[in-house]
């Protein structure tokens, strides 16, 4: 199976995007910004060790491309940060440097690229189980959300959703059950944040909870278990209670089930490409492909 396949097409046709690498020292990063290349998809600026970026890119298409040195991963978090705020780049990508590093330098408040929104994770799967994309959000940023941020968290989601073709997203508030229990404070956020959409407090999608992951991604287990509802069997985002259960749901996607996975943060002046140190070339370049196509405001 060829993963994102219907974006990658989408994505070939627009114009092409300077892509800053923090960290590009990374192989199956530089891997997927050469594929990315080919198809004249981004020019890369690369930030790092210049030795070591040189030697791992000589005799490749990017041997010529932009390199920024850096002795440090603050100093590369910092530099290719800067070269975004000063306008120069339309996609920031995390390569070998730790997530919380390249963060905290995008959250600089002088430099930075805030926006005045949170800031929060958004990993795309496409898996084989089911017909369409699925929004895990936030496995990668925020920590232990309130349920004000959890709202932001959805906006930002439902933003991604929609410049990459979901008209009116579905959001399913999961959690390991699908009523509100008062022992389990997170199915109460869920039912708040439900209240919050009907009366127009989250705009642009439709969002239930609690719900349980079964009920939310499966119609049949929806019927068994009488949940009803626009969402029930049919979600397009699934937030999740925490940073762990995010992370764990998307890394189940690639280690259990046979999917893929992107990921980009969002809320920024500029999405940023953030999947993990361990990911292979193919989900690095498919989340090139969804920030291209987001930022070019498709
Ligand atoms: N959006 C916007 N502003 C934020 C956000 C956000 N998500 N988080 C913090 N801020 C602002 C705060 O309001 C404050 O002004 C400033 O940034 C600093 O806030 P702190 O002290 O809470 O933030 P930090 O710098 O200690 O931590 C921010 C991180 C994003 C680094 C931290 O939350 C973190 O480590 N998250 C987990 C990242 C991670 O390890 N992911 C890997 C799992 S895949």
């Amino acid at each position: 199976m060829n993963y994102f396949e219907e974006l990658y097409r989408k994505a070939e046709k627009i114009e092409t995007k300077a892509l800053v690498v923090a960290g590009a020292e990374d192989e199956e990063a530089l891997k997927a910004v050469e594929a990315a290349v080919k198809i004249d998809m981004v020019y890369p600026v690369l930030v790092g060790n210049e030795y070591e970026i040189k030697r791992k890119i000589e005799g490749t298409v990017i041997e010529n491309a932009r390199i920024i040195n850096a002795d440090s991963p603050e100093e590369t978090a910092e530099k290719s940060v800067r070269v975004i705020s000063r306008g120069e780049g339309s996609v920031l990508m995390k390569g070998m440097i730790k997530t919380a590093t390249l963060l905290k330098a995008a959250l600089n408040k002088e430099w930075g690229l805030r926006t005045g929104n949170l800031l929060s994770h958004v990993a795309v799967a496409d898996v084989n189980a089911s017909d369409r994309y699925i929004y895990i959000t936030d496995g990668g940023m925020n920590i232990k959300p309130t349920v004000e941020e959890k709202a932001q968290i959805i906006e930002n989601a439902v933003g991604l959703a929609k410049s990459l073709g979901v008209d009116v997203p579905k959001v399913a508030c999961i959690t390991a059950v699908e009523v509100v229990n008062l022992q389990m404070p997170e199915t109460l956020d869920c039912s708040i944040l439900s209240k919050m959409n009907q009366r127009g407090q989250i705009k642009g999608c439709v969002v239930d909870g609690p719900l349980g992951l079964d009920n939310a991604m499966d119609a049949f287990a929806a019927q068994v278990k009488h949940v009803t509802g626009e969402v029930a069997g049919n979600a397009d985002i699934l937030l999740v209670p925490d940073i762990h259960c995010g992370n764990f749901l998307g890394k189940s996607v690639e280690y259990f089930g046979s999917g893929m996975i992107a990921g980009l943060i969002m809320g920024a002046r500029v999405p940023i490409v953030v999947v993990s140190r361990a990911d292979k070339a193919e989900s690095k370049l498919a989340s090139i492909v969804l920030a291209v196509l987001n930022a070019s405001g498709n």
